[in-house]
């Protein structure tokens, strides 16, 4: 791409929708890590709009299905303005993390962008869980475990209106990859609707560079493609700094491909980088390996192919 990339930082300070406390220090701990200077480093120029503010998390138990509902809409309608805001001007916007449930107010304001521009959305998510949950089908009633869900309009009504537009995506639009924690009856309802899975098993058996060549095809000049990286994607031993580690996750250079062959396509528009989560981690090691692999989303490691 010939024109420089315009990115705007944006951070949700928040852990509302998650079962442990500290991703609300995920946007600091990826500040201190070097983000911005590092998407600089590759030719980006980087604006950081700081934090977005919402309510604090109550810490209290489920109720109907949902743990802090009320917080998760205030939260996610703030992270969907701010995106919106951001794709409206032309910028790319990076949401700094927070826990997951915030896809759903990023992703809903990049599918309305879609629409004011007549683009095709691609959603990757790159995640250990596929977050394929309802308020019925929840263990937990931790929201983070719901977004795409609500996305395909599968949740509380304050939830799947936030975008305007209900369902706010086509599961067909959606690639998982990397998965390998799903619930029971979170499985049987990934099956029913046909999300596109690819998962460890998969990446074991066909590799990462077969997996992601599927994963990116059907892609053109007009498709805006999106990318929510939940930090749990990687094997634990690489990012210990999650609420949520799932061992049997991709390797760093896995990773790394994955990431090599995003930024060959050309077409990443938007990013979530979520759940990162400081208080578990070790000296923000798992914060320094995301920024890392966030370098080579924008084409660090072109150095073969210039
Ligand atoms: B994350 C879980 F039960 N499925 O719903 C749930 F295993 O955003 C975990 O991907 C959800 O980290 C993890 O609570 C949500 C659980
Ligand atoms: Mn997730
Ligand atoms: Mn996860
Ligand atoms: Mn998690």
């Amino acid at each position: 791409m010939s024109s420089t990339q315009q990115v705007s930082l944006i951070g949700a300070p928040t852990d509302v929708g998650a079962g442990a406390r500290g991703a609300s220090m995920g946007p600091e701990a990826l500040r201190v890590a070097g983000l911005a200077q590092a998407l600089r480093s590759h030719g980006a120029e980087v604006l950081d709009r700081g934090n977005l503010q919402g309510p604090s998390n109550p810490w209290l138990d489920p109720v109907d299905g949902y743990r802090h509902l009320e917080e998760v809409t205030a939260w996610n309608q703030a992270v969907h303005d701010a995106v919106y805001g951001e794709l409206s001007s032309g910028r790319m916007p990076i949401l700094l993390g927070g826990d997951h449930c915030l896809g759903l107010g990023s992703i809903s304001a990049v599918a309305r962008h879609c629409r004011d521009t007549g683009k095709k959305l691609r959603v990757l998510w790159l995640d250990a869980h596929a977050d394929f949950n309802t308020s019925l089908l929840t263990p937990s009633g931790n929201i983070h475990g719901m977004p795409v869900a609500c996305l395909c309009g599968y949740g509380p009504k304050e939830l799947v209106e936030i975008g305007g537009h209900v369902p706010a995506i086509d599961p067909k639009w959606v690639r998982q990859i990397g998965i390998r924690s799903v619930d029971a009856g979170e499985k049987r309802f990934v099956h029913e609707v046909g999300l596109e899975v690819f998962d460890m098993r998969y990446i074991d058996e066909m590799g990462m560079r077969h997996t992601m060549e599927l994963a990116l095809a059907t892609m053109d000049a007009n498709t805006h493609l999106h990318v929510s990286f939940d930090v749990d994607f990687l094997d634990p031993d690489v990012a210990p700094g999650v609420g949520t580690t799932i061992p049997g996750g991709p390797t760093y250079r896995e990773a790394q491909l994955c990431m090599e062959m995003i930024a060959d396509t050309g077409r990443l528009a938007s990013l979530d980088v979520m759940e990162l989560n400081p208080a578990l981690d070790v000296r923000n090691k798992t914060a320094l390996v995301a920024v890392d692999l966030i370098e080579s989303l924008f084409g660090k490691s072109t150095l073969m192919r210039k």
